[in-house]
């Protein structure tokens, strides 16, 4: 069975408490039931996962290569700082699609610039929770290309 890697990073598990306007008001334990009800819809088995640190994300991309298909990352900031995250990525040579809640080139210039996203097949940004599932279709349909 095809195994898609859900990957969340750091302050992601706040989501629902605070910044609404920005974030929305689902959890990420409601992000994770809507992805589990998708997973089950395309009949792929689920990994989900959220770390605030840095090394534990690199660990859990490693540990990916044997495990699962591919990868969808939200990295949160680290996004915008993080080559050790991006080099992980390269490594494993799996799929990876970069993930946002919020459209990241509508805010800050900060935000604008992505490592992940130079190692990443896709990104997908700015459909709150619902580029979770967008993100297992567009896996799902990626892997199926790549047969
Ligand atoms: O839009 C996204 O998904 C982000 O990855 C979220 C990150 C941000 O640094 C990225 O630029 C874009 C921040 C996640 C913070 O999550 C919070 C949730 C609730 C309350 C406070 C922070």
């Amino acid at each position: 069975m095809t195994s898609i890697l859900i990957l969340n990073g750091p302050n992601l598990n706040l989501l629902g408490t605070r910044q609404p306007d920005i974030y929305g008001a689902a959890t990420l334990a409601d992000i994770e039931q809507m992805c589990r009800d998708r997973a089950k819809a395309l009949a792929v088995d689920l990994g989900f996962r959220q770390s605030n640190c840095e090394g534990a994300l690199v660990d859990a991309i490693h540990a990916a290569r044997g495990t699962h298909d591919g990868i969808i990352l939200n990295a949160g900031a680290y996004t915008h700082t993080s080559i050790a995250l991006m080099d992980a990525l390269a490594s494993v040579e799996l799929p990876a699609i970069e993930l946002h809640l919020s459209n990241i080139h509508a805010r800050e210039a900060f935000r604008h610039t992505s490592y992940i996203a130079k190692v990443a097949v896709g990104v997908i940004c700015g459909f709150g929770p619902r580029g979770y599932t967008l993100a297992l279709d567009a896996m799902v349909d990626h892997l199926d290309r790549a047969g």
